[in-house]
């Protein structure tokens, strides 16, 4: 791929590089993202009709399971080359912010330390009645575990549709959309909101917006630079056309 000269100028001298990912950046992690069909026995669920407060009422059971596998699936992957990348760019430019939609831990579990978390975190739990996060619970023969606290049922700590999100981290992304210089979104269908709304609010303050995406979203057209491919590929590039002197650390 021919990365455009401007955009490797602007990077190198960007004082605040602000990222926005979603499930395809860990797509080549194994973690299947939110558009492709869910894979065996959750192949029958819509993932925006689990990944509610209603799903869980009505069947707590089901959306608890649906969890406890995708948070298997998550332990046995590996970040890839994609998250090495933003975690190498956050060592080097003056001010990095990575905004994640996603809750599989694997930018943290790649070096990345400022992550702020829009939909909270699928290896955290929390009390569904009390909505606050329970550290230690017995498991029990009928999953979902009970709080230990109130008795009410334990739930992931994750944001589901109809949902607030977490009101600080929400005001820390916004606060850094504002003052972002180049606003890199990777791997986001850019349907879901308010998370797609930061990319064309960076870009109305004056940042340089890239997409880096393997297809186009409603947030192309709006973009300085779209390099279109694997973030697996083209984040590692990327930061290699940028500062050539530097490395890629592998996952610890
Ligand atoms: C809210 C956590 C205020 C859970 C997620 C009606 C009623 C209620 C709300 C709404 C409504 N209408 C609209 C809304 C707002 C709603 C919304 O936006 N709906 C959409 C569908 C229109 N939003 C909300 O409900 C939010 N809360 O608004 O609160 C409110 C409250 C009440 C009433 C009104 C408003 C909460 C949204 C958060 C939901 N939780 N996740 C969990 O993980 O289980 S969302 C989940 O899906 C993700 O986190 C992400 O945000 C979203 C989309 O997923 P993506 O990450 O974009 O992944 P996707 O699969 O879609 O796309 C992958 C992309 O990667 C693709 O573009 C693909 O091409 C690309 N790709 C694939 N491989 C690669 C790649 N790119 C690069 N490299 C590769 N290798």
């Amino acid at each position: 791929m021919n990365i455009p000269q401007t955009l490797i100028q602007s990077l190198r001298e960007a004082r605040h590089v602000v990222v926005l990912t979603g499930a395809g950046i860990s797509a080549e992690s194994g973690v299947p993202t939110f558009r492709q069909a869910q894979t065996g026995l959750w192949s029958q669920y819509d993932p925006q009709e689990l990944a509610t407060p209603e799903a869980f009422r009505r069947n707590p059971r089901l959306v608890w399971d649906w969890y406890s596998w995708r948070r298997e699936l998550v332990a046995n992957a590996l970040p890839n080359q994609g998250h090495l990348a933003l975690a190498a760019i956050e060592q080097i430019t003056p001010k990095f912010t990575l905004i994640t939609q996603n809750v599989d831990s694997l930018h943290q579990r790649a070096g990345s330390r400022n992550v702020l978390e829009l939909h909270g975190n699928l290896s955290r739990v929390k009390c569904f009645q009390e909505d606050i996060v329970i550290d230690e619970w017995r498991e029990t023969a009928e999953p979902p575990p009970r709080c230990p606290r109130c008795g009410g049922l334990l739930r992931p700590d994750v944001v589901w549709f109809g949902e607030m999100l977490p009101a600080r981290i929400l005001h820390l992304a916004n606060e850094a959309t504002r003052s972002a210089d180049i606003f890199i979104t990777i791997g986001t269908s850019g349907i879901v909101y308010p998370a797609a709304a930061l990319p064309p609010a960076a870009i109305r303050s004056g940042a340089v917006g890239i997409e880096v995406n393997t297809e186009e979203t409603p947030l192309t057209q709006s973009m300085a630079h779209v390099l279109r491919g694997p973030s697996g590929e083209i984040m590692p590039l990327l930061f290699r056309e940028a500062w050539p002197e530097s490395d890629i650390c592998q996952p610890v």
